[in-house]
């Protein structure tokens, strides 16, 4: 018999001493010291922008080990922001929360962060989709004609954003992102980004997962341009599974389908407070947590 309570879902930790230096609809990260971070993701879920009052069991530990995963298999790629994700080697002071850390965190370095989000895209989807339609341009690429949703690109393309003052975010061209960041270094995103991307979206499509598109944020460390943030989760990307994939239409979402489908059905008017979900849409979405996690990794998270 499984003991739940070994497995509590977590909406909010509680560390009391330690200084939050940035919080997210899921994930947040608290200052150690000048040089390191530790990076907790909770159990939240988001929908339509707002963070529901049900926690999805299992979640945090996914994504972050799905992360895990992915920095690893890239380290030949890029460096990435990764001390170590084993409790037992973090700081004495840390010991005390070891049960909330366990699984769903890591210790990171400090890095300066590019105040510009490095997206990529495989496949016509969500703003892109609708920018295409209007202008047949996508972040100022030009594209050719007769596209149709979902469709994979030519080539993949790399379209960065930046955080807009409302919270959302903004597509930038390259040209704007050079005025950010200078020529050399935008050009190194965009290369690092393409070839970060290629690499994945090739392993996971073997594996069941189109990787429609992805975020990656970077930073400067001692080791050079990092790969910092989550990685390749199905928070940070749009994953479809492969054998539903048909273009011409939106596709479903590999994790979050019940939860939109089941907020729809409800007919919540998108304005907070976000519902609550029902105990069965909750479960169905930890049990496609789990599944993402064992398609990419060939694994199976211990529950
Ligand atoms: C950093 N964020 C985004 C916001 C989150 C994450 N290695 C790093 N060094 C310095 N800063 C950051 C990182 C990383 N990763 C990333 N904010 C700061 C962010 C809210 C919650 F978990």
């Amino acid at each position: 018999m499984t003991n739940k309570l070994l497995d509590p879902v977590i909406l909010k930790t509680d560390f009391p001493d330690l200084q939050l230096l940035a919080s997210g609809k899921v994930r947040d990260v608290y200052q150690l010291d000048n040089e390191r971070l530790l990076f907790v993701a909770t159990d939240r879920i988001s929908a339509f922008d707002y963070v529901l009052a049900t926690g999805i069991p299992h979640k945090g530990r996914v994504l972050s080990q799905i992360s895990l995963f992915w920095f690893d298999f890239l380290s030949d790629v890029v460096p990435n922001h990764v001390i170590t994700a084993d409790v037992d080697r973090y700081p004495e002071a840390l010991q005390k929360y070891a049960d909330q850390l366990r699984g769903r965190s890591m210790i990171v370095h400090r890095a300066e962060m590019f105040p510009v989000e490095c997206v990529v895209r495989g496949y016509i989807s969500g703003s892109a989709w609708k920018e295409y339609q209007a202008t047949r341009k996508v972040c100022g690429i030009a594209l050719p004609e007769g596209l149709r949703e979902s469709e994979a690109f030519p080539e993949p393309i790399f379209t960065p954003s930046t955080k807009a003052v409302t919270g959302h975010d903004e597509n930038i061209s390259f040209a704007r992102m050079c005025e950010i960041l200078g020529a050399e270094t935008s050009s190194t995103l965009r290369e690092l980004t393409l070839r970060i991307y290629k690499k994945a979206a090739a392993y996971a499509r073997q594996r069941g997962i189109i990787i429609a598109d992805t975020k990656f944020e970077f930073g400067r460390t001692p080791k050079g341009i990092t790969l910092a943030d989550e990685v390749l989760t199905p928070d940070s990307s749009r994953f479809w599974p492969a054998d539903k994939y048909s273009p011409g239409r939106g596709q479903e979402s590999f994790d979050k389908q019940y939860v939109r489908d089941y907020l729809e059905e409800i007919r919540w008017n998108k304005q907070p407070p976000a519902p609550a979900l029902p105990e069965e849409v909750a479960r169905r979405t930890s049990e496609k947590y789990l599944e993402a996690y064992f398609q990419i990794t060939g694994r199976r998270l211990d529950v």
